[in-house]
């Protein structure tokens, strides 16, 4: 159901997709993961009951395969890259409530709990199956472990994933062709019995489901045209050591997509312990449940997940967010070809908030992002020096070497008009899930903070007779408000950058817990200014030449 954001009632638990812990976070990952902490920024100035949570996927074989490959233990593998996500989250002010681990006890109890109970409600069976074995390596080859042709497109597949071709999730036993993916010799299939989750029986629950969803029409529509065309049942049980056993059963573990998202409960658990908090609220009440994705994992969480949850007496989500992909220089993101920006590099040359805002600015939510050194360069520029840089340091400055303080003019009526106007394309920004709108319509007002001042020329005014130093005290106040409504509007998106504006202006109390209503209340008369600094520099030509000639041509 549609939470309203315009006035308080559900709490809201806001999730974001778990990275697999598996490598370094790029800037690829990000996608998801700034624009809900923007959601969530907006949806706490609204005075909404919000929690926001994350954690690190650590089974499955993405994860299992990556540790072989380095020749460490999963769980030395998982730890370490844990680490990382959450310190990086943390330099990019991400503000998760809890970052938790599907590793955690919380998670495996929840886990066979959740099995056990569909189980109970006769929605898993078991099944003989026919499965890809390397003899070579005398093993079964779950997912990752075997690649092969997609038996629906028949372009290059992965076991669990046509991620060359279609897209389909496939079955274990599907692919066809199979190679073993850790000696390359040609896999044969051999019977074992494994565990069904009885997803068909699911087709009526889950077109109601998508009906009243809400979120991003990307993730409905795929997800409308997958039921209706047809529901196969899940296999939810695999041959590995590494992960969440299947209940009952030591040689076998669950599918990395049963504990996985079950990790968005009990991340909620374990912060219900930490504070006053009821995970039940969420889970098996009705708080607003709203997930943020990318969108190549849609049919795991408006399919799978809805009916899991569904199957096992919990609540479903309220919504599903899906973004599109990220691209560099108009090239599909790989680390094998190096066609990759890794946010720790990043974060060691610029501010997290450039980047915040290249990631929310440049397209609509949907649609795929292009990262390139030239872009980034020109937006920082052209946009955050030129445009909002400059309001803040040549207004305050202004105003600090002849007022020292926030003189005592008006405050135009045009300029509370503006400021409405912009509070309600934020309103809704965040109903549509167009985190760019949001920012568009905050840089725009700032823009016209430019304006007034240029046009009004207070430099003149206030060296002139007393009506023209009213008249400039007045422009100076108008525009000193215009920035103290910005800084509120953008601080979701450039939350550092915008406390150091809201220190600029001398304002009181802490711009983060600022409400949005506050951009309204005028900005009080002899308030003392500090004097500015540069907020952005500017990204010279010989930076962005050495960035780009790192990435492949
Ligand atoms: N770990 C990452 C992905 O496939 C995967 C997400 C889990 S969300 C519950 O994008
Ligand atoms: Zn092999």
């Amino acid at each position: 159901m549609k939470p309203n954001i315009r006035t308080p009632e559900r709490p809201m638990l806001v999730t974001c997709g778990l990275p697999y812990v598996n490598g370094e976070c790029h800037i690829g990952h990000l996608r998801t993961y700034v624009p809900a902490d923007v959601y969530v920024r907006v949806l706490r100035k609204l005075g909404h009951d919000v929690t926001f949570i994350c954690g690190s996927d650590t089974h499955g074989t993405p994860i299992v395969l990556s540790a072989e490959a380095r020749g460490v233990s999963p769980k030395r593998l998982v730890e370490e890259y844990h680490k990382h996500f959450k310190e990086i989250f943390e330099q990019l002010d991400i503000s998760f409530d809890h970052y938790g681990s599907t590793d955690a006890e919380t998670n495996h109890k929840r886990t066979q709990e959740i099995v056990k109970a569909l189980i109970k409600n006769g929605y898993v069976y078991p099944r003989s199956i026919k499965l890809a074995f390397c003899s070579r390596c005398d093993r079964f080859l779950p997912d990752r472990y075997v690649e092969g042709v997609c038996p629906y497109c028949g372009a290059a597949a992965r076991g669990d994933e046509c991620d060359q071709g279609c897209g389909r999730h496939l079955e274990p036993g599907e692919i066809k062709e199979p190679v073993c993916k850790v000696c390359g010799s040609k896999a044969e299939f051999r019977e074992q019995e494994h565990f069904f989750f009885k997803l068909s029986a699911f087709k009526d629950f889950l077109m109601g489901f998508l009906e009243t969803l809400d979120g991003t029409d990307n993730a409905r529509n795929y997800a409308r045209e997958w039921v209706r065309r047809e529901l196969r049942d899940w296999c939810i049980t695999r041959n590995l050591d590494w992960g969440v056993k299947f209940p009952g059963r030591d040689d076998l573990v669950v599918y990395v997509w049963v504990d996985a998202p079950i990790g968005y409960i009990s991340f909620t658990e374990e912060l219900s312990a930490m504070r006053n908090l009821d995970w039940r609220a969420f889970w098996k009440g009705d708080g607003a449940i709203i997930h943020f994705i990318g969108a190549d994992i849609i049919y795991h969480h408006c399919i799978f997940w809805p009916a899991m949850l569904k199957g096992a007496g919990y609540s479903t989500p309220d919504a599903v967010v899906a973004s599109g992909m990220v691209t560099i220089n108009g090239k599909p993101l790989s680390k094998t070809r190096g066609n990759v920006v890794w946010t720790k590099e990043f974060l060691e040359k610029f501010d997290a908030d450039t980047l915040r805002y290249y990631l929310v600015a440049y397209t609509s939510h949907t649609k795929e992002l292009d990262f390139s050194w030239r872009v980034f360069q020109e937006r920082v520029n052209n946009e955050l020096a030129a445009i909002l840089g400059n309001l803040i340091h040549r207004v305050i400055s202004f105003a600090y070497r002849n007022f020292g303080a926030v003189p005592d003019g008006e405050i135009s009526e045009d300029v509370f008009t503006a400021i409405k106007n912009t509070k309600e394309a934020i309103l809704e920004a965040l109903e549509e899930y167009e985190f760019k709108k949001l920012v568009d319509s905050a840089m725009n007002l700032a823009g016209l903070g430019n304006t007034i001042f240029q046009q009004s020329e207070p430099w003149h005014l206030v060296k002139s007779g007393d009506e023209d130093v009213r008249k400039g005290k007045s422009v100076v106040r108008s525009v000193l408000q215009i920035i103290k409504a910005t800084a509120i509007f953008l601080e979701p998106v450039m939350p550092s950058k915008m406390e150091k504006v809201w220190e600029f202006l001398g304002m009181e109390g802490d711009v983060h817990a600022a409400p949005l209503d506050e951009a309204l209340v005028e900005i009080k008369i002899g308030q003392k200014l500090k004097k500015p600094k540069i907020l952005f520099p500017k990204v010279g030509d010989d930076v962005v030449a050495t960035l780009e000639s790192k990435l492949p041509r």
